[in-house]
Order: C-alpha cells, then structure tokens, then sequence
C-alpha cells in the first residue's frame, strides 16, 4: 500500500498512511479486496433485470452473444445505462423535491426556521413562472411558486418550465427529436419501465430515452434545487474559505455536516452560533465549535457562509480517521456505509438524519422542516458532550485558501459590475482569443484513480492554454486543496490571455460555482452567453467542453448526459465508463449523438490527452464561429494590434 498511488494530496496521503499503521480499512483496501472486479460488468454487457438471468454476453465472440430473452449486447449496454441515467436523475431531484416541500412549509409558516433570504432572486423566478408579484408578499409569491415547483415532478401535462431558459434553437431540436422533458417523475418511471424485461429493445430509442431523462434532470429537477435554495438560503456570492483536513481544530468541538441538502446543514451551522451551546463548549474544554462540510453540502455551506471544507468524497473516511470529529452529520447521497465502521474506531458519533437514508447501527436523529432548530441543536449539542472522549488526533496541516461561490449572477456581476451586469467582456474576449473558451470540470473522487490528481491536472492544462475553468462538487474541493482556487495562485499557472481577462475583473482562473446541482449554473450561463451574442445561437455553437474523470456516481453520468444532449462535448475516464461493451453504443455515443444534439460522449483517462481533446473541440468551435481569423494573421504590428483592439 502506497498512500502516494492513492491520493496526490498530502494530507489524504497522511491520514492512509495513519489508518494503514493501525490497520484501519477505508475504500482504497475495499477496492484491492474486490479485485479483479468483474469484466463483463466493466463492460456494461451483463443484465440482471429478470429472473431468467443473470446474462451475460461474451464480448470476445465464443459465448453467448444474447440473453434468454434474446436481448442483443446493445440493447443490454443501453438498458444498463438508461438506468444509471434515470437513478441520476431521481437522486437530483429527489434532494429538488424535499428543497420545494421545505420552501412550501416556509411559505405557509409551517418552517419557522427557515425563510425567504433571496426576495429578488424569488421575484425573478416568479416572473419566469407567471406568478404575479404585484401587491403580494414574498410569502404569497413563494407559496405559488413553491406549489409550481413541486409539481413539475409529477404534473400529468405538459413540459419542464425552466427548459425555456434554453436557446431557442436548442428547444426546437429537443422537440425535433422528441426529448423535451416532462414530468420529472414520468421521465424515470418511463426510463425504468422501458428498459424492463421486453419492452424498448432498441438501443437507439433507449439512449433517446436517456436524453430526455437526463434533461429532466438538468433543465428540470437538478435546476430547481439551485433555484429554489438560492431563494431559501441566499444566493452564493464569492467569498474566501479553507479547504482541506487542516481545517479541523486539535482545540475546538469538530462537526462536520455530509451529504447534499443543505436543509439540515444550513442549521447546523446556525445552530454551532447558539451562544448557549458555545458556552457549554468553553466548559468542556474547547475553545469552540467548528463546523466544517464534506461533499456537496460542503460546497453548499462554504459558497453561502464561508464555512471551511475538511474534504471531497474520499474524505470522509479520513476525516473521522484524524480522531478531531466529535459528530459527523449525514443526510443523501454518497455516505459510504463504511462510516460506521470507521466510527467505531473513534468516538465520533454518526447520525443519519432524513428518513429515506438510514444505516444500521447508526443513531437516527430524523430532521423535520418544522422543528429543524430544535434538532439541529441536540445534534451539536451531543457534539459537544462528546469533545471529552476525543482521544490522541491526528490532524494533517495542509489547508488551502479558495474562492468560491460563483453564480450566474456573480460572473456578471464580476465582469460588468452591479450596474452593467452582463457577460458582453466575457463575449469580446472569447471572440478575441484572450480567452480560448470555457470549460467545466465536475464530479466525484474514485479510489481507482489517484485522489484529486486527473481533475488538478486537467485545471492546470486547460488555464494555462487560456480556457476559462469551471468547476463543481468534488472536483471544486480537489482544485482547492491544490491551491487552484487561489486567485493569486492560479493566476502564476495561467496563459497570459486568460490571466490578463482575470486580473482586469478580479476573478481567478478556475471558478468554484457550487455543488453537482449547480451545473445547471452553467447551462444557464452558457445560454445568457448565448443570448449576449458573438457566440453563435445555441449552447452546440460555444467553444465549451465539459469533464469528468473520477466520476463515482450515477448522477455524474445523469449530468453527462444532459450537457450531451444541451449539445456539449463530455470527457470521462474509459476505465469509470462501464457502457464500452457494445459496438453501436460506443458509435452512437461517442459519434451518432453528435448529429442528434450537437453534443457527444468521449472517453479518456490521461488528463494530458483529455485537456488535448477538450481544446480541439473548443477550437473547431471558434473555427466554425470564424474568430480564429484575426490571431492567425500574426502580421500585425503592435500599433495596427491597437487600433484593431479599439475599433
Ligand atoms: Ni456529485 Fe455530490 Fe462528490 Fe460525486 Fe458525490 S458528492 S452530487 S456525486 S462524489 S461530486
Ligand atoms: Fe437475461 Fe433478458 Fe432477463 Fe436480462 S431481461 S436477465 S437478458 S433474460
């Protein structure tokens, strides 16, 4: 075991290191025990969904090349991915839903602890909705709009609202090929009934399928959550923070919130203000109480609050390893079970606190919206109780400053001020070629590669050769370990282009917007781009690529696919794409797509070689826009550069 093949971090590498001297097991040791890891399932060609099978199809030609039902290798491929889209998809907007069913509460006053701290941002979406605002309180307006909200999950007609936020271009091709989402919930029954045992035996109208979920996802459910907390919890605007295990206190009471939905880790954080609470913790011993976030909900509470982030996915093991966790606070999504474990080696207490995710042998504490307070404080109050069982900590020193918390609204604000808001300097220099294009790095950490290392690497090629980089979810918290969301950092490793647009507008390179649902941020700006003009008339025609490369989840694929089928190129890493098993999916996702959507798949697991793929995109893009023109002529003298810059 070498810590320094697991993680390119040195304090993830610490903390393995530690754990493998005590003998302690985290994901990494799982991942050696699992192998080898099954073949035909890293292809994607086995298929389970009756009990005829299990199935599997011979990649190499001598078994069988079809399931019992006769189900053909492509259909098996498709179906498999179809539901990796659709669990995607019901995860997103799952957490959507319960954000609209405490927005609701809020409204009628059933939330008492949570209100409406974005009115303007609630008037906006109000107007988009056609909800009248005149002469009605923000309660009035949030009830209707809440109530709007909560039915795009369910409602039995009708599309997704907030696809008329996309370019028009790009609605009429959803309509064309007949993916523009309906209900929310419709999409993914439909996705999981097509693809039973039976039914769509089409890997072509399968994979259509899983545009249509996946758009219901982006531009529906995943799109909601942002909005709707926004309204609830304020709107990010960027602000500094420390990420990484450094973060956790050898002398105060350490809580760290997990999981997605910052319901309950928004009164976390409230709740560690409780002066009352404070004064207990003096008594124990603690100089305070720190509350730091792992995962998205980390990315949700330091892009609101400034409130540090102890680490991404790979983390949270880790972090109960370094001995400094009095509590650690779970809600959904990507808690590994092996928490429990490793919590029993500590005195950290663990709680689940939302009744769709419990584990065994862990403490429930449900959270409810109307008494969320109350609960938030028992829960840091049993942190505080529990700082005198700590025992020796180990806490690695490494922590890095970020800057995080951009929106759709803060980039303008960043470029136009709060009078000329606008992405007009963003525009002018893409088409001048300061800027080469815009990038999006998104997603998980995967023990199968090296922790933080290809979504570092990746930032780092593509601001040097002058793209803009987005990030979110975990690979926001990867680039602020390595110091990329420094502004004074990152600008070092910047191209002179990109780094000259950054230093006039005060923004770093690499721009943290949030957390996996906030990738829909990015479909909104890319569509205001759009809509600023220069750049074309659909999201197909902006020189933009997006990446993933340690994606873990069935949502990353989710959101893979609905930047696809907005019409942008996704890399992911071949060994984290189990769908390579068929022929006609690989050409249809990695080519056929392409003529759909304007958007396709591609897979690469070297960051080198995906930052080389990402920017042959972004420049055949700016090819076909025609701004290529001017920097090819370089005949120009710096005077005769001036006048062109001016006119
Ligand atoms: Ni996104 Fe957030 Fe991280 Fe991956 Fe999991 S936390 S929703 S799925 S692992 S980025
Ligand atoms: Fe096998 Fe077909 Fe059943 Fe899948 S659906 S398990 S391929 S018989």
């Amino acid at each position: 075991m070498d810590p320094t093949k697991r993680s390119s971090d040195k304090a993830a590498q610490d903390i393995i290191s530690h754990m493998g001297r005590l003998g302690q097991e985290n994901a990494w040791d799982r991942l050696d025990r699992q192998q080898p890891q099954c073949g035909f399932g890293r292809l994607g060609v086995c298929c389970r969904i009756c009990t005829m099978g299990p199935c599997r199809v011979d990649p190499f030609g001598d078994g069988p090349q079809v399931g019992v039902c006769g189900a053909d290798v492509d259909t098996i491929v498709a179906r498999n991915f179809l539901r990796a889209v659709a669990a995607g998809t019901s995860a997103h907007s799952d957490h959507a839903r319960s954000v609209a069913e405490v927005f609701v509460a809020a409204a009628k006053g059933h939330a008492p602890d949570y209100g409406i701290k974005d009115p303007a941002k609630l008037k906006k979406l109000a107007d988009e909705l056609g909800v009248e605002t005149e002469n009605r309180t923000s309660a009035e307006i949030a009830l209707e709009v809440g109530q709007i909200a909560l039915s795009e999950f369910g409602k039995s007609e009708g599309e997704q609202l907030m696809t008329r936020r996309a370019p028009a271009p790009r609605r009429a091709i959803w309509r064309k090929r007949g993916v523009t989402p309906r209900a929310i919930d419709r999409e993914v029954v439909e996705a999981l009934h097509r693809s039973t045992m039976g039914v769509d035996q089409d890997y072509g109208s399968l994979l259509t399928h899983a545009s249509r979920t996946a758009l219901a996802d982006g531009w529906g459910g995943a799109m909601l959550a942002s909005e709707l907390q926004d309204i609830l919890f304020g709107a990010p605007t960027p602000g500094r923070g420390d990420v990484n295990l450094g973060v956790l206190k050898s002398d105060e009471v350490n809580i760290i919130v997990h999981g997605h939905e910052p319901i309950l880790s928004e009164m976390v954080v409230a709740a560690a203000e409780d002066p009352e609470l404070l004064a207990r913790a003096k008594r124990t011993g603690a100089k305070g109480i720190n509350v730091a976030g792992i995962c998205c909900t980390a990315n949700e509470l330091m892009s609101r609050h400034g409130v540090p982030i102890a680490g991404n996915f790979l983390c949270q093991e880790l972090a109960i390893a370094t001995g400094a966790v009095e509590m650690m606070a779970v809600d959904v999504q990507c808690v590994m079970q092996g928490l429990a474990q490793i919590a029993s080696c500590y005195h950290t207490k663990l709680f689940t606190t939302t009744a769709k995710s419990r584990i065994p042998g862990v403490e429930h504490v449900p959270m409810s919206e109307g008494t969320a307070m109350k609960t938030a404080k028992e829960l840091v109050g049993r942190a505080v109780e529990n700082y005198k069982n700590r025992g020796p900590v180990n806490i690695p020193p490494s922590k890095e400053t970020a800057v995080i918390g951009f929106t759709n609204e803060s980039i303008k604000y960043m470029l136009g001020g709060k009078f000329r808001a606008s992405y007009r300097p963003l525009n002018d220099n893409i088409m001048n070629g300061r800027i080469r294009g815009l990038a999006a790095i998104v997603g998980c950490s995967n023990p199968k590669v090296e922790l933080d290392y290809t979504h570092t690497t990746l930032a780092r090629e593509l601001i040097r050769r002058d793209v803009l980089v987005l990030t979110t979810g975990c690979a926001t918290i990867a680039c602020g370990k390595q110091a990329l969301l420094n502004p004074r950092e990152a600008l070092e490793l910047a191209g002179s282009g990109l780094r000259e647009v950054c230093e006039a507008v005060g923004i770093a390179p690499v721009l943290a917007c949030g957390s996996c649902v906030d990738n829909t941020r990015m479909l909104v700006a890319g569509s205001e781009i759009v809509a600023e003009g220069g750049l074309g008339e659909d999201l197909s025609d902006l020189p933009l690529a997006g990446a993933c490369l340690e994606s873990i989840s069935e949502k990353a694929l989710a959101i893979g696919q609905y930047f696809v089928a907005s019409g942008v190129l996704v890399v992911f890493s071949k060994e984290l794409f189990p769908y390579l098993g068929s022929e006609k999916v690989r050409e249809y996702l990695f080519a056929g797509i392409e003529e759909d959507f304007g958007g396709r798949w591609a897979v690469e697991s070297d960051p080198v070689r995906a930052a080389e793929i990402m920017l042959a995109h972004i420049e055949r893009k700016r090819d076909a826009l025609g701004i290529n023109e001017r920097r090819e002529r370089k005949l120009y003298s710096m005077e005769e550069r001036r006048v062109l810059e001016v006119s």
